[in-house]
């Protein structure tokens, strides 16, 4: 299954693990990178040394390249761009913001640098200054989100750029990884998939939650405050659009929703936690091991398009 994406990566499939902020840790990013995909670390809003910890944790479980996701938003993130590159990490993905101040320090190291885009316009400057590839997240995706769909915003992104593009954002079987090719991807990202994997580490409530979710169950919090956040519907999301409509202040707001993910993820608090998860939770219906999940995905699309002419 080579594109350019397993080419500019070294990997087998051009199967990305989302960077999820608390979810993403070494253990998961291990499993895929040994399972031929690549795995992310998620910096989330953790400190640098953290992620430096992580780093050293999973060179330990793998010798595949992975990647750190590095959350723009977190006041961190000048130091953890440094440790990426100290480390000799492989690949960074960055999100939530616009990585460029970074850009001469990683290409200098000989990083790969994939920004996390959610508009045309993020796109070509992220070209600009030197990106080795994108990801398109529409909003289907979980967490932090743009205004477009998949399907809308990664063939004007191919269009606009040159270098390959990977789509994320409501992909969870091989028809949505053979449709994203016929968008014109070269390689898919997800990750509510791989939350509900042996090898992640998050509360088994977490797990249940994205099963049991049916296809109209996630609610989008924050587009008042131009920060909107996509997670399961809960206790935690009825108060937040509550609050919304009533006007209440950005602080108020947000205290719900970062400090909640890791009520969710770590504490297994389901109901006044974030439960972060994609639309495409709804078809997500039973936990594997992250090499059966990429087996799986692999041998769907296949199945789909062989003799396309996308992939050897
Ligand atoms: O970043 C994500 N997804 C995330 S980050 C996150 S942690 C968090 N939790 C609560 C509140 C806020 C963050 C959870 N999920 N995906 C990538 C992504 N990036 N989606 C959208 C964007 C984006 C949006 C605007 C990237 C750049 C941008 O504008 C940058 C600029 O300066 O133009």
């Amino acid at each position: 299954m080579r594109t350019e994406i397993t080419e500019l990566l070294g990997i087998e499939y051009p199967i990305v693990q989302g960077g999820m902020a608390w979810v993403a840790e070494y253990h998961l990013a291990a499993a895929v990178s040994n399972a031929g995909g690549l795995g992310l670390i998620g910096a989330g809003g953790a400190p640098a040394e953290w992620v430096r910890d992580q780093i050293k944790k999973a060179k330990e479980l793998t010798d595949k390249p992975f990647g750190v996701n590095i959350m723009l938003m977190n006041p961190e993130a000048d130091a953890i761009a440094k440790v990426v590159a100290e480390e000799g990490v492989k690949v960074v993905t960055t999100g939530a913001g616009n990585p460029e101040k970074y850009m001469a320090m990683w290409k200098e190291a000989g990083v790969k640098v994939i920004p996390v885009v959610a508009s045309v316009a993020l796109a070509k400057r992220m070209e600009r200054c030197g990106a080795d590839a994108l990801v398109a997240e529409g909003c289907e995706a979980g967490g932090h989100i743009g205004e477009n769909t998949t399907m809308v915003l990664v063939p004007q992104i191919v269009d606009a750029v040159s270098i390959p593009v990977i789509a994320a954002g409501g992909i969870a079987d091989g028809r949505g990884i053979a449709a994203a090719f016929m968008l014109g991807a070269r390689g898919v990202q997800m990750g509510t998939n791989f939350v509900v994997t042996d090898e992640c580490q998050v509360h088994e409530n977490y797990k249940k939650c994205i099963i049991k979710a049916r296809d109209i169950d996630s609610r989008v919090t924050g587009r008042s405050t131009g920060h909107p956040v996509r997670a399961l519907r809960n206790k935690m999301t009825r108060e937040y659009l509550r609050l919304e409509q009533e006007g209440a202040s950005f602080e108020e707001l947000e205290k719900l929703t970062l400090g909640g993910l890791r009520k969710a993820v770590v504490d297994g608090d389901v109901e006044n936690g974030s439960v972060m998860a994609g639309q495409i939770a709804g078809m997500v219906k039973e936990e594997c091991t992250c090499k059966e999940l990429i087996e799986r995905l692999v041998k769907e699309t296949d199945a789909l398009i062989k003799g396309a002419g996308f992939y050897e």
